[in-house]
Formats: structure tokens, sequence, C-alpha cells
């Protein structure tokens, strides 16, 4: 007798299934596909009053960073515009169920030939950091490379105190070992 202000069960039963369907839509939610492109190309530069013509990602030396989110997509088309064969590693990524886009030519994958382009696509699983990429073929590797930054998830802090400014450090040779040698 009466009337009862409880919810039923069958309504909370329809609420927890709400929250818990909302809750697993919402995590992707939050990774992005982020796209890139590297075109490979020669060019001049200059260091140190030396300049040399070399093969160069975008024409800077290191070359350009990329940036993303642990649990983005990356695909990153690389673009041969030089006379060698090419291919770039993504060094440290763990490539969970995308192995072909590792990047070790003639170990994963036939090397980008002359003209030719190639787009590498994976997801950052589980990894936050500062990383690097780099040719890898040959000796290219030598001026093909540049970092790979992986910021924390939305929401999600960094494992120390919060820096005010970050600086990524790069260290290289190629135009050392020209002029000391
Ligand atoms: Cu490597």
């Amino acid at each position: 007798m009466g009337i009862s202000f409880l919810p039923s069960p069958t309504f909370l039963g329809f609420l927890l299934f709400s929250f818990v369907t909302l809750s697993l839509h919402l995590e992707p939610a939050l990774a992005i596909t982020r796209h890139y492109r590297l075109d490979v190309m020669l060019q001049n530069v200059t260091r140190l009053c030396h300049t040399k013509n070399m093969v160069t990602v975008n024409g800077k030396f290191p070359g350009p960073r990329i940036v993303a989110r642990e649990g983005d997509r990356l695909l990153i088309q690389v673009v041969n515009h030089v006379q060698n064969n090419i291919s770039i590693h993504w060094h440290g990524i763990r490539q969970l169920r995308s192995g072909w886009a590792d990047g070790p030519a003639y170990i994963t994958q036939c090397p980008i030939q002359t003209g030719q382009s190639y787009v590498y696509n994976y997801t950052i699983v589980g990894q936050r950091g500062t990383l690097w990429w780099h040719a890898h073929i040959s000796w290219l590797r030598s001026t093909l490379y540049g970092p790979l930054i992986i910021l924390p998830k939305l929401g999600t802090p960094y494992p120390f105190v919060k820096p005010y400014k970050e600086v990524p450090i790069i260290f290289g040779t190629e135009l050392y070992t020209q002029i000391y040698f």
C-alpha cells in the first residue's frame, strides 16, 4: 500500500549500465590521432661556420620534434625525395601489434625508395617520456634524427613536479666528424 519513492531495481540496473558504458567510451575519446609528414630532402646546413649539403627531414638538422600523448595514435607519412633508400625507426616505442611500423629496413619493412612514401601507423601504449626517432638504414642515421616526446594523458600528472619549461637536447656528430677528421 502507499507510494514508494525508492527507485526500482530495474532503474538502478539501467543507471549502473549507463555509467559503465559511458566510462568505457570516455577513455578512448581522450586519445587522438596525430598526423605528421616527414619529407626526407637534401639541405645545406651550417654549423660552426661550416656548411654541408646533407640529408635532412623537412630541411632541419636535427629533425623536427614529434609530440604526442600516451594513448595517441600516430600517422606519420615519410616521403623520400633523395637518392638513398630510407626507413625511420621510432626508438624505444613498443610496437604492440604494429611491428610493421618499427622501421628497421630489410627487417620489418622494405625501405622507402626514391620518390615513394610510407605511412607509419602506431599507437603509444603505456609509455611516456622523451624518446627519439632516427633513420634505420646505412649511415643515414647520422643526420636523420629528432626527438619524440610523449606527454602524460590529459588529466594525468607527471610522475614528478611539473617542469616550468622543457627543452629537448639532442646530440649528434656528423658535422664535427667532418671538421676534426
Ligand atoms: Cu633506434
